[in-house]
């Protein structure tokens, strides 16, 4: 099989990608298409058509995971590809959707050109890869991969809203969370497509990243709990602000982050304060942190540092700190034999490549667990990713998914 004629069809995948990003969240900027939001229930409507039109035998798994069978000639443990198409707010039109929409080009190539695979091909989008007010991130591909417990379903967002019943709501039976699933049965590999989200490839100027490993990542909802008072009868040195205390938290997170090894980041996002009446001392807030890194060892002992840190600054601001930590995933390395099979096929391609982390969470962190995984990073522009500039060129996308279709081949001989 000559893989120059699995070519993808550039301009049908450019309007594929923008079609999507027409499900957009009207009152959030950019591409906004968030977990349990109408414009991404409908949006799951749409990529199970566009999976069926592609040729594609269409389920919906019990973790509400949308899977596409293209059968092979000798079935057995399947090749699985595909990403997300889910958007943090103000996200953009191509995290997660150019791996998942590059993977049903990848199946329309195969089908146009008449190659069948030896193995029967699975392309998924995984529901809820961003992360969720309630649990993190990867909710589908942890589903699908048999991690989540029923504790998970009784985490609550800062509403106290439980992720089981917003499940329901949004048609999906909780209990499917935890039911095995296609991808807790004989894999015979998996390979994600994915924007690298960071500045390494324009700035190497190389149009392919061969993933080597995932960062580990874990998250922090710290809440500290003081005494609201009112703000002009309470002297300064007789309050428990709440809100001093998280804020103090905030820069020593970011210096926990600049002090680590060279990869590694810490990152506050959310700070919800209570009452949020200015004249009014919180009482209560909380903030939500994580921090990654590929260095295992330094990710291993964030728990402690910061539970120290924090401990010291609320003793001193004489409130309360409630810590509830979770863990996205360890520090994944990806399979060797994906990564070789990856960078062959970027020779036999002529495509330059560059080995290298990602620092960004994916679902093949997940997907590692049961089966030898590899993923494969296309530029983005100016190193910008959840945010509506996130770019990436056609030619670049459509390299990428060339390069796809042609590891997904060389999976399949393997
Ligand atoms: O947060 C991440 O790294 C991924 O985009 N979910
Ligand atoms: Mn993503
Ligand atoms: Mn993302
Ligand atoms: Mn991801």
């Amino acid at each position: 099989m000559d893989v120059e004629l699995l070519e993808p069809d550039r301009e049908r995948l450019w309007s594929h990608v923008h079609e999507l990003a027409e499900f957009a969240e009207p009152d959030s900027a950019g591409w906004t298409r968030r977990l349990f939001s109408e414009p991404y229930r409908a949006s799951r409507e749409w990529v199970r058509a566009h999976m069926r039109d592609a040729g594609l035998e269409v389920f919906t798994d019990p973790a509400g995971n949308i899977v596409g069978r293209c059968p092979g000639r000798l079935g057995g443990p399947p090749l699985v590809t595909g990403s997300h198409t889910d958007t943090v707010a103000g996200g953009g039109r191509f995290d997660g959707v150019v791996g998942a929409l590059g993977a049903v080009e990848v199946v329309r190539r195969l089908r146009e050109t008449g190659t069948e695979l030896d193995h029967d091909l699975l392309v998924v989008d995984f529901l809820g890869e961003e992360a969720n007010p309630h649990s993190g991130t990867c909710l589908g591909s942890q589903a699908a991969t048999g991690v989540l417990t029923a504790d998970h379903l009784d985490l609550r967002d800062g509403k106290g809203a439980r992720l089981g019943d917003a499940l329901q709501g949004f048609g999906i039976d909780p209990g499917g969370m935890l039911r095995p699933s296609w991808a807790v049965t004989p894999l015979h590999g998996y390979v994600e497509l994915h924007i690298e989200q960071g500045p390494t490839l324009r700035r190497r100027d190389v149009g392919i990243g061969v993933v080597t490993a995932i960062v580990g990542i874990e998250r922090l909802l710290a809440t500290f709990v003081g005494r609201a008072d009112h703000a002009g009868t309470r002297r300064m040195g007789d309050r428990k602000d709440a809100l001093v205390a998280a804020a103090k938290t905030v820069l020593a997170v970011e210096r926990i982050g600049c002090t680590g090894p060279e990869a590694a980041v810490a990152t506050c996002g959310t700070l919800d304060v209570e009452p949020a009446a200015e004249n009014v001392v919180p009482g209560r807030a909380v903030l939500a942190a994580e921090f990654r890194s590929d260095d295992r060892e330094w990710l291993s002992g964030v728990q402690r540092r910061v539970a120290g840190e924090i401990g010291r600054l609320a003793a001193e601001n004489g409130v309360e700190a409630l810590l509830d930590w979770t863990s996205d995933n360890d520090v994944v390395p990806t399979a060797a034999s994906v990564q070789d099979l990856t960078a062959n096929a970027a020779d036999e391609l002529g495509l330059p490549w560059l080995a290298m982390p990602s620092a960004a969470g994916h679902d093949a962190a997940h997907l590692a667990a049961r089966c030898p995984t590899g993923m494969i990073f296309v530029p983005s522009h100016d190193g910008r990713s959840h945010c509506p500039e996130e770019w990436t060129e056609p030619d670049e996308i459509a390299t990428g998914v060339h390069l796809l279709a042609a590891t997904l081949l060389r999976m399949d001989q393997r």
